[in-house]
């Protein structure tokens, strides 16, 4: 009984987990298009388009190469939402998401899909690809 509680408090775990963070898919989705040659990497201009700041590229950059791969990528992203996530609260309220990238107001809230005036990270993920060309 108690393993069974436990499975059960271990599965909820994993789904807000899945709910919050950017999917796969999602993130796929964002490289794609900050690959604006489909180099197979994002190099410091690409990233600088899609609002990844210098600081956190080089960061990410864990092999040194001017270059993120889907992985450094990723990170990067995570990385920029911790930075702007003043108050630690696992959101980012309209101050901290224009500091971590995101343009406009009207960007942020398309991609508050959730409706509570806060992006979590797969929201963040969605707001800047949705404003990448
Ligand atoms: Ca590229
Ligand atoms: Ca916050
Ligand atoms: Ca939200």
């Amino acid at each position: 009984m108690k393993l069974r509680l436990l499975a059960l408090g271990f599965c909820a775990c994993t789904a807000v987990f899945a709910q919050t963070r950017p999917s796969g898919e999602l993130i796929d989705r964002a490289f794609d298009k900050a690959d604006a040659d489909h180099s197979g990497t994002v190099g410091l201009s690409e990233a600088k388009k899609f609002g990844i700041t210098i600081d956190m590229f080089r960061k990410a950059d864990a092999k040194k190469n001017a270059a993120l791969d889907k992985n450094e990528f990723a990170v990067a992203i995570s990385y920029q939402f911790a930075w702007a996530n003043k108050d630690r609260d696992d959101t980012l309220e309209w101050k901290e998401a224009s500091m971590a990238g995101v343009r406009s107001k009207q960007i942020f809230d398309a991609a508050d899909a959730n409706h509570d005036g806060k992006l979590d990270p797969a929201e963040y993920l969605a707001a800047l690809t949705a404003q990448a060309k």
